[in-house]
């Protein structure tokens, strides 16, 4: 089974408008009003849409998020019944200081086909496609892995590029990289960006590795999916988290999640951009209307485009 084709236009739709939500508050230092423009203008054009849709990763637990938590409906109740996996403000801090690379972003499955991640700290590590599958793993030394990737793309390790989160927690990984003298690239922020450069040629990122949001693991590991990389995960998790964790109905908390256990079957994937990004623009406003760009993919359909849509004000 596939997801119809005719939804595509209708995510990149709502990833569009969230990005016009948070629009207004660029570089006004408050995140979190910009997370709830893009929040509420997300949910209320998911609702238009034709579907049995499921938050299955969303703005967190229904205790705690009034809009678009887990296990949220949304959508018209009629059609394809799909799991959404959602961050209608990726990089808040990046809006909040009109820094570049925050997105809106909604990942789709067939229903049951998403991992629903709790909101808790993951280990990840992803790398390109056309490379042996499970070439890497989390459980091997950083050593190991750099060596490992190194070999398979007939490198040396110092040509090696490897992304990660500039973190106080990264510093055990970024010694033993600065060891073997692997390029680093650091990002403040935004780690599904992080993780999807590994396909991005002009980025020239060999593997993304490190500790960042579970919700924001899956959302990469949607995007790879259709894109053809690899990606592993572990939770983090403390003791409370465990708890919440339960709940969402994972009964591992050590288990490694390859692609394939956290995305099945056909995906889209929309990520519309707010301030400029690397890969695509940022919301232009031209008085009347705004252009939106968005990076849209559907598996099935083998669609990956950049498209740039004109909304009247
Ligand atoms: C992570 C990362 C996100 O926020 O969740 C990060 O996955 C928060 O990490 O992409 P810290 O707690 O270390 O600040 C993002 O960078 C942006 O939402």
């Amino acid at each position: 089974m596939s997801i119809n084709k005719k939804y595509l236009e209708k995510f990149i739709n709502s990833t569009e408008r969230a990005a016009i939500g948070a629009f207004p508050f660029i570089g006004k230092g408050d995140k979190n009003a910009a997370d709830k423009g893009s929040v509420d203008l997300m949910r209320s054009h998911l609702n238009l849409i034709d579907m049995k849709g499921k938050v299955v990763i969303g703005e967190g637990e229904m205790d705690e998020a009034p809009m678009l938590y887990i296990g949220e409906k949304v959508g018209t109740n009629e059609g394809q019944e799909l799991d959404i996996a959602l961050d209608p403000l990726e990089g808040t801090n990046f809006v909040a200081k009109n820094l570049p690379n925050s997105f809106s972003i909604i990942a789709v499955s067939e229903k049951g086909n998403l991992f629903s991640a709790p909101d808790t700290y993951m280990e990840k590590i992803a790398i390109g496609p056309n490379l042996p599958n499970n070439l890497l793993d989390l459980d091997n030394t950083v050593e190991k892995n750099i060596k490992l990737l190194a070999d398979a793309k007939n490198k040396k390790s110092s040509d090696i590029t490897a992304c990660l989160l500039k973190r106080d927690r990264h510093n055990e990984i970024i010694k033993n990289l600065e060891k073997l003298n692997v390029k680093i690239k650091y990002i403040s922020d935004g780690d599904v960006f992080g993780a999807m450069s590994v396909v991005d040629k002009k980025s020239n990122v060999d593997i993304y590795l490190g500790i960042g949001g579970g919700p924001e693991g899956v959302l990469a590991a949607a995007a790879l999916s259709c894109l053809g990389g690899q990606i592993q995960t572990r939770l983090v998790l403390n003791k409370e988290e465990i708890v919440r964790a339960k709940k969402l109905g994972i009964k591992d908390f050590t288990k490694k999640y390859n692609l394939n256990d956290m995305v099945k079957g056909d995906v889209i994937f929309c990520a519309s951009a707010i301030t400029n990004g690397d890969i695509i623009n940022g919301i232009k406003d031209l008085g009347d209307k705004y252009i939106v760009s968005t990076v849209a993919m559907h598996k099935n359909e083998k669609v990956y485009k950049k498209v740039e849509n004109h909304h009247q004000k």
